[in-house]
This record gives C-alpha cells, structure tokens and sequence, in this order.
C-alpha cells in the first residue's frame, strides 16, 4: 500500500507512524505529510529516512491511503481532493463525522458498513471510541437507554501547547499557556469551546457520536469533560441504565470477550484502570464494575484508554487494516 500520514510531524501524527510500524501494516510506500514550513525536513520511518512533503505533492503521488491528522480545516479544504484522485482517506478531525454521507467507525463495532465508495472516513473522537467500545456488547445484550458520563481528561488531548503548559508549571517556568487557567494542581471542568447550549464541543461529541457509530437513536448520552492535569489517557466515569436487567458476572464476561477491551477490576487487590498503565498501550481499560443501587438495570464503570493510540492513532490504522483485508482500497 502507498500510505500517506497528513500531518505527519503533530502529536498524532507521530503515533501513528509508530503504530504503523508495529503493527507491520503493508506499507509498500511512505509519504510523510506536512505543513509547508516543515517541508522538506526528514523523519525516520522503519529504520529509513523520508523526506517530508506538501498536501499538493502527495494528492500528486495517488496514495491507496491517506490518514489526515492536521486539524479540521485541512481534512475539509483536501480530503476531497485525496478522495478525487481515488485515495481513501481516514481523518481523525471532527470535521467529517456528523456529515451524514461519511462512515464514522470503530472497526470493532461497525467496520462492517465500509464499501470501496467510502471514500473519507471519519475516526471519532477519543473521548468517544473507549466509551462505545466498552459499551458495545452490553448494548448488544441489555439495550441501554441513557448514559451519563463524566471525563477526566489528559492534556495530550488538547496538543502539544498543553503538554508544554504542564511541563512548564510543574517545572516552575512561566510560560505561554494553553488552558485560561493553570492545569498543575487543577481540574478544568472545560474540554474545547463552549457552546449556546452551555455545554462544551467535547461534551456534544460524546452525545452525538454514539448513536451515529450505533446507528441507534434509542438511547441518550449527557456528558460533563473536565481536564486534568494528566500527560496521557483519558479516564471515564460511566453510568448506563439498561432496558434489561443484568449479572455483574455477565457483564465483566462480556466485556472480558469483546476484543480490545480489558478488564482490570479486583478491588481486593486495588486493581483498577489508570491513565499512568493505559498510557502506550492499544487496549481500553475497564474496571470499578458496580451496580448502581438507586435505580433499576443500571450500572457504573471507569474506563480508560490511550487517547493518542486507541482514541486516535491506533483505531485509524485499525480501519486502514480492515479496508486492506477486506480489499476494500
Ligand atoms: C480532547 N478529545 O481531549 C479531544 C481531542 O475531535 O478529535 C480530540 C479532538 C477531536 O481535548
């Protein structure tokens, strides 16, 4: 495969030419993608060094697969133009994912609905893939009506300006800051822009992006997204009330069999999930598995995961793979 990586020096960009890497995905050609001051720098892909090029050279070049991570701006200015040479585009930006023509997956939950004419896909947000993962089996089982999460989110989220912020307080530098306030020592009930609704862009995203990945408009999802003064992986508190009533020991078999997920939940040992283990790993994390006792078929877990990897970087070359093996590019 001609693989094109867009956006190739950013925080996801980096990850996702490692996880290439180790996940041996085909990659017969590389071009490395960037922003015009970057151009022409090089970067070391499998022990090989490639030189980096522009958006114009790379629609040029007709890659079998392009994975955009360069912000929403560029995804809606060139996927099109990536799309219109034959190129099959997987962008992780918000800018595609509600667009009602374009496939929003976590492959595995519905990479089944992908055809050769998806042309741009979208990758949902990260908040998003470890939440539905997580939950894919139970609704497949229980049929769930309403959830409400909370997030404690990493500023490795937000981007490299917010990692800077962190390094810096915790350093005792002063410096440009990413957040209104500092994040050392602090948690920001305040993930993206606001919105007229009062509630964050992040927090509408978790409400929207399920049902579209579900394709089910039964259930509801209301969600608070703080920031916290984490480097790496997102944590979730998760509360789901089902329509069926369940066993908790079904519910971590399921879980325990759904792939990509692992449980880590004894509370005799102190095992639980947490970003510090989550951190580089490709899994979803799931634990603190309880019954909520106030209300009917209801539960409450925590989820964690790599934001960089499964919420993002790791789930787009999940569908890159299935679009290989499926021969759908
Ligand atoms: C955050 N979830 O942690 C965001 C980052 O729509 O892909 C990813 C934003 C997106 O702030």
């Amino acid at each position: 495969m001609k693989v094109a990586v867009v956006g190739a020096t950013g925080m996801v960009g980096e990850v996702m030419l490692k996880v290439l890497a180790e996940r041996n995905f085909p990659v017969t050609e590389l071009l490395v993608v960037a922003s015009e001051r970057s151009v022409g720098k090089k970067l070391t892909f499998q022990g090989k060094e490639h030189t980096l090029i522009g958006l114009e050279t790379a629609v040029a070049a007709k890659p079998d697969i392009a994975i955009f991570s360069a912000g929403g701006d560029i995804s809606l200015e060139w996927a099109p133009k990536f799309a219109a040479v034959g190129t099959t585009v997987i962008d992780n930006s918000s800018a595609w994912r509600m667009d009602p023509s374009k496939k929003l997956v976590v492959p595995e939950i519905n990479a089944g609905e992908l055809t050769k004419d998806d042309k741009i896909i979208a990758n949902p947000n990260c908040s998003t893939i470890q939440m539905v993962l997580a939950l894919s089996s139970l609704h497949k089982t229980y049929n769930m009506k309403r959830v409400v999460v909370s997030t404690y989110q990493s500023v490795s989220g937000t981007g490299v300006k917010a990692v800077q912020q962190l390094e810096n307080e915790i350093a005792g530098i002063q410096g440009e800051m990413a957040y209104p306030y500092p994040i050392g020592k602090n948690a920001l009930p305040h993930c993206d822009v606001f919105l007229d609704n009062g509630y964050t862009k992040e927090e509408m995203k978790l409400a929207n992006e399920p049902q579209k990945i579900f394709n089910d408009r039964t259930f509801s999802v209301t969600a608070t997204a703080v920031r916290i003064p984490t480097a790496g992986g997102h944590s979730e508190s998760v509360n789901v009330e089902f329509e069926n009533d369940f066993e908790l020991t079904e519910v971590r078999r399921l879980l325990n069999e759904t792939p990509g997920i692992v449980v880590q939940d004894n509370t005799d040992t102190n095992t639980y999930p947490m970003p510090i283990y989550a951190h580089g790993k490709d899994d979803v994390f799931v634990g603190r598995i309880r019954r909520d006792e106030t209300q009917p078929n209801t539960l409450n877990m925590w989820i964690v995961a790599d934001n960089l990897r499964k919420g993002a970087a790791t789930n787009a070359v999940q569908i890159a793979e299935y679009l290989v093996q499926n021969q759908l590019v």
